[in-house]
């Protein structure tokens, strides 16, 4: 038997925290957030940007599809259900379509979401330090670099 997908089952009564994020390259950051919202509750529902919102936001795509990042956040065992996150403008209705009781998002997103606090109680969490989905890919492209640039020497 799967003891942990049993403890991820969702009851009434529950308090459901409620969190968004791209989650692109997943890494210790994001696994943080996810274990320290989870623990603010009884029920972890995480809202995956889709790749279109991503597109709208930066003009640029996830290096990881949308479904792709949802399998990776599904299969983290402080995750109880995840669900695409199609539009920024949605929260409210996303909130009030989960039953949410808590909003977590990372301090870097500290006060954008007061605005919910007639409905849920919003918790801005700090951020994993020196760790983020920009430094992997600029420590990716300067190992790669090394790799293959025959006179590149690294500085000690
Ligand atoms: N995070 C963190 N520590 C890091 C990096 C990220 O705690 N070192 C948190 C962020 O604060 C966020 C979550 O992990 O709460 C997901 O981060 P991103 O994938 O960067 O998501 P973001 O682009 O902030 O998308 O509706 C809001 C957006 O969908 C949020």
């Amino acid at each position: 038997m799967n003891i942990g997908k049993k403890m991820k089952k969702k009851s009434e009564h529950q308090k459901i925290v409620i969190t968004f994020g791209t989650f692109d390259l997943f890494h210790l950051g994001h696994l943080r957030i996810l274990e320290r919202a989870a623990a603010l509750g009884d029920f972890l529902i995480v809202g995956v940007s889709s790749d279109e919102l991503n597109y709208n936001k930066k003009k640029v795509y996830p290096t990881y599809s949308q479904q792709d990042r949802k399998e990776i956040v599904e299969a983290i065992r402080y995750v109880g259900h995840v669900f695409f996150e199609e539009s920024l403008e949605r929260k409210r209705e996303y909130l009030l379509k989960y039953n949410g009781s808590i909003l977590v998002m990372g301090d870097d997103w500290e006060g954008k979401f007061d605005e919910f606090s007639d409905i849920v109680e919003v918790v801005y969490l700090p951020r994993t330090e020196l760790i983020s989905t920009t430094e992997a890919k600029n420590r990716i492209l300067d190992q790669a670099g090394r790799v293959y640039d025959p006179v590149f020497k690294p500085t000690l």
